[in-house]
């Protein structure tokens, strides 16, 4: 067992990353044949992206039954196994908490919609519209309307997907069913949780317009996040749920943290969780609406990483607050494109990331495919499979009056689908994903990036995580050593020391 601050976290995006039985879908036993190549890469801990009974509108962030997996991806007896093999390789699991919504699918909203006095009524927000509108004019993070039409003049609220309706955290009720899951997953013995945009829980009483005298959908920005009672309900689901368990991990995910929401979230004396991610990188060269607001160009410089790398390091050593880095994951194009010149430098572009991401205080986490160099693909429209990225595309048309072409070329670029493609195991067929057409496709550069080549090469990406992983777990400055720049000034040579009484990097 080890502990956040020394943990090396591997995220598995379960649909992509191991197909057993051949229907072209990533699953549970597809996972726990590769147990033995995450072993020896030396990762200490998966966290699962969600695995729960969906109908994958979004794909698995809309969970219709949190007591059940899903069938597509295997039982809870295959997930017992996971849990026991990784168990026996000493390695941990972290599950995806989706607590902001359920699917609509969900029997607490299907009674809430199918029963004018259900009880489940109160677990999500309902309200009347206005004037023949949405009850505000909050825009979704997907695009359009945050309010989806129940009746003529009934709306639910659904921050993202339309089929994602968000639970109302005000009511008791609803919380004590969260917590009842996570108990029901720590019971069986996972090590906790990542948590899905929980700084998203705490909606501003009454629901008001944003902007009132602003025409159009605004972004509800601080309306519906980091709200004061994020923190409240985190110190009660620590005080019900974690503190009733050793050694549980607790990372909150969520958009647009600021540095002093991140700090107190994570401040051990708060009591809330332990880690918290920032998209300050992530976000770099997007406009003030998000990934799909192309004005400026997606756009940045050296400098603007060194600055952010500044702020959030020496935030952690002045405030005792803690954040997970990492540079990829399944809700962005892959990084070392988007950071990096696959062009002239493929190889040395994963490599400095990788050094930059692990040399860093915080807990670095791995997004599956990063480790062997796999990269983005160009999928035309009408193979995208991400919700958002079609949405978006018709929002950037129908608000920004962005021609299609256009809106779709931003689109291709920006997708999530771009980290989706299949993992590539091997250079046979289907590189060793499975062996049936998969359910997004494949990249074809398989044949020169996949997993097999890179572990017989000595300088490969692969090798090259596995030494600083190594490096990492066997220096306790590297993981809790303080941080201090070295070169403030200096245009695009980032340079910093981590140190421990004498020991230093
Ligand atoms: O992708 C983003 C920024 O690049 C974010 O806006 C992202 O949508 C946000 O951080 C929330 O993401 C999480 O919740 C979503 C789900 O679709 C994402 O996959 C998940 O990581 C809704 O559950
Ligand atoms: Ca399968």
């Amino acid at each position: 067992m080890v502990d956040f601050k020394h943990s090396v976290v591997y995220q598995i995006w379960p649909r992509s990353f191991k197909d057993s039985n051949n229907d072209g879908i990533g699953d549970i036993q597809g996972i726990i044949s590769k147990l033995d190549y995450l072993k020896n890469l030396g990762i200490t801990c998966i966290w699962l992206s969600p695995i729960y009974a969906s109908p994958n509108d979004d794909y698995g962030y809309d969970i219709s039954d949190y007591y059940a997996i899903n069938p597509e991806y295997g039982t809870m007896d295959d997930f017992d196994e996971l849990l026991l093999e990784c168990k026996n390789r000493n390695i941990d699991i972290l599950m995806d908490l989706v607590a902001n919504h359920t699917s609509t699918e969900h029997k607490w909203f299907k009674d809430a919609l199918n029963n004018p006095s259900s009880p489940y009524r109160d677990f999500y927000y309902f309200k009347e519209g206005v004037n023949h509108r949405e009850p505000n004019n909050w825009l979704s993070f997907f695009g359009g309307s945050s309010w989806t039409k129940e009746s003529d003049n009934s709306y639910y609220l659904t921050s993202f997907a339309p089929t994602q309706a968000d639970l109302n955290w005000e009511n008791e009720k609803v919380r004590e069913e969260i917590y009842n899951v996570m108990k029901f997953y720590l019971n069986k013995g996972i090590r906790g949780f990542r948590m899905d945009v929980i700084n998203c829980i705490d909606k501003k009483p009454g629901l008001p317009d944003k902007n009132p005298n602003k025409k159009g959908y605004q972004f509800p920005d601080d309306y519906i996040l980091n709200g004061p009672k994020v923190h409240t309900y985190l110190k009660e689901m620590n005080e019900k749920v974690m503190s009733k368990y050793d050694d549980v991990i607790t990372l909150a995910e969520g958009c647009m943290v600021t540095l002093q929401d991140a700090m107190n979230y994570t401040n051990p004396d708060n009591k809330e969780i332990d880690m918290c991610f920032h998209f300050d990188l992530s976000t770099l060269g997007y406009g003030s609406l998000g990934k799909y607001d192309f004005r400026k160009f997606y756009r940045f410089n050296a400098s603007d990483i060194k600055s952010i790398t500044r702020k959030w390091q020496n935030a952690m050593m002045e405030h005792h607050g803690y954040i997970a880095n990492f540079l990829s994951n399944h809700d962005n194009m892959r990084h070392i494109e988007r950071y990096g010149d696959i062009k002239l430098y493929y190889l040395e572009s994963a490599k400095a990331f990788a050094l930059y991401n692990f040399m860093l205080y915080g807990t670095p986490f791995i997004y599956q495919g990063e480790e062997i160099g796999m990269t983005n693909l160009k999928l035309d429209y009408h193979e995208w499979k991400d919700y958002e990225a079609i949405n978006s595309v018709q929002a950037m048309h129908d608000m920004l009056h962005v021609p299609l072409p256009i809106a779709k070329k931003i689109g291709q670029y920006v997708t999530r689908d771009n980290a989706r493609t299949p993992v590539q195991w091997s250079s046979e067929d289907y590189a060793g994903f499975s062996t049936t057409t998969p359910w997004i496709k494949l990249n074809p550069n398989y044949t020169v990036i996949n997993a097999e080549d890179c572990i017989k090469d000595p300088q490969s990406i692969y090798n090259f995580y596995k030494k600083l992983i190594e490096l990492r777990k066997n220096n306790e400055a590297l993981c809790t050593g303080t941080f201090k720049e070295l070169n403030k000034d200096h245009k695009s040579i980032l340079c910093f020391k981590r140190s421990l009484g004498e020991d230093e990097y």
